[in-house]
């Protein structure tokens, strides 16, 4: 497989250019249902430790089958297929321009659940206009031994989410083992419980915030992803449906700017915009920046030939203060 790595906003995309899985000609959610079920083995080469990192989201370049669309792509992680992923689309942009495949300007790029519009304002800057986002659930509490009380709201920004306004844990990079444990006991409590998003979806990323670092913007998030890595972006999806919220809450305006630190202190600058029909549709702004780029190689006789089996943190895991 020939890749190239980048990282947005410290969140790295490894970007499949070639040599990857053939998926036919169905339509992209069919190929993504073929990727998952009958080629996982090379989702585990790319992602998996040792040629990968559990904090890699990877991106299957594909033909379109929306004609109003320049490139398709299905995204996967150390888990499993995602379904959407903006830091993701971020990566792809800047992947393309680097390739010399597209100019600066809008690029329409399909997913399984949209179409997104990413515009490359420089080579490394990228406004994404991701799909529709909405609150589904307002206020939803859950009791946590460990944790006590949590309140959450249940929204779709590309990914179903659950966000905790009020973090029980400071969103700051010593207590990331900490939150990553709370969070795996709040995707698990909402499990047991039924929680889902629209149509019985799990809801498969925990976004936990805080006050901000810096003065100028609004909020600091710590987000936990399926397969139990955290997004060291402030998650291009998460601020997506926190967004959603915010418009819900009448807390931010149409054109407003939401600048959303991530747990490392990085920054996304995100505005909405009504449309009549759709409802909100995010724009998130990042950067991101190729940091490699080269061929997978799986040698006979490597025992770990497609990769080491990931070791997923328990979602019963306690929570341990040291
Ligand atoms: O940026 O949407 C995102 C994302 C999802 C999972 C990791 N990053």
């Amino acid at each position: 497989m020939q890749i190239v790595d980048s990282h947005t906003a410290g969140e790295p995309t490894r970007v499949v250019i070639a040599d990857g899985p053939d998926l036919g000609t169905g339509s992209l959610i069919e190929r993504r249902l073929l990727f998952r079920d009958r080629f996982d083995h090379y989702r585990r080469v790319a992602i998996h430790e040792p040629r990968g990192s559990e904090a890699i989201v990877g991106a299957l370049l594909c033909e379109p089958d929306e004609p109003a669309c320049d490139a398709a792509v299905i995204f996967f992680n150390n888990c499993s297929v995602l379904n959407m992923c903006g830091h993701g689309i971020m990566g792809v942009a800047v992947t393309l321009a680097y390739l010399g495949q597209i100019p600066l300007g809008i690029v329409r790029i399909q997913t399984p659940v949209g179409i997104v519009e990413a515009n490359l304002l420089t080579k490394n800057e990228v406004a994404v206009e991701n799909i529709p986002s909405y609150r589904y659930r307002k206020q939803v509490s859950i009791q946590i031994g460990e944790l006590g009380t949590i309140v959450g709201d249940v929204a779709w920004g590309g990914n179903w989410f659950f966000l905790v306004e009020q973090s029980p844990i400071p969103i700051k990079p010593e207590y990331i083992r900490q939150l990553s444990d709370a969070s795996a006991l709040i995707r698990n409590e909402l499990k047991e419980q039924q929680i889902t998003g629209a149509d019985g979806e799990e809801i498969d990323h925990i976004e936990l915030f805080g006050p901000p670092e810096n003065d100028d913007a609004h909020s600091r998030n710590f987000v936990y992803c399926p397969g139990g890595a955290y997004d060291r972006s402030p998650c291009g999806t998460g601020t997506s449906a926190k967004l959603a919220c915010l418009a819900a809450d009448g807390k931010l305006k149409p054109g407003e700017e939401w600048i959303q630190e991530s747990i490392i202190g990085s920054r996304f600058v995100a505005t909405y915009r009504i449309d009549p029909e759709l409802g909100i549709i995010p724009t998130i702004r990042g950067s991101a920046y190729i940091c490699g780029e080269g061929r997978l190689i799986q040698q006979n006789g490597d025992p770990f030939h497609n990769g080491i089996d990931m070791i997923v943190p328990s979602e019963k895991a306690s929570l341990t203060r040291e």
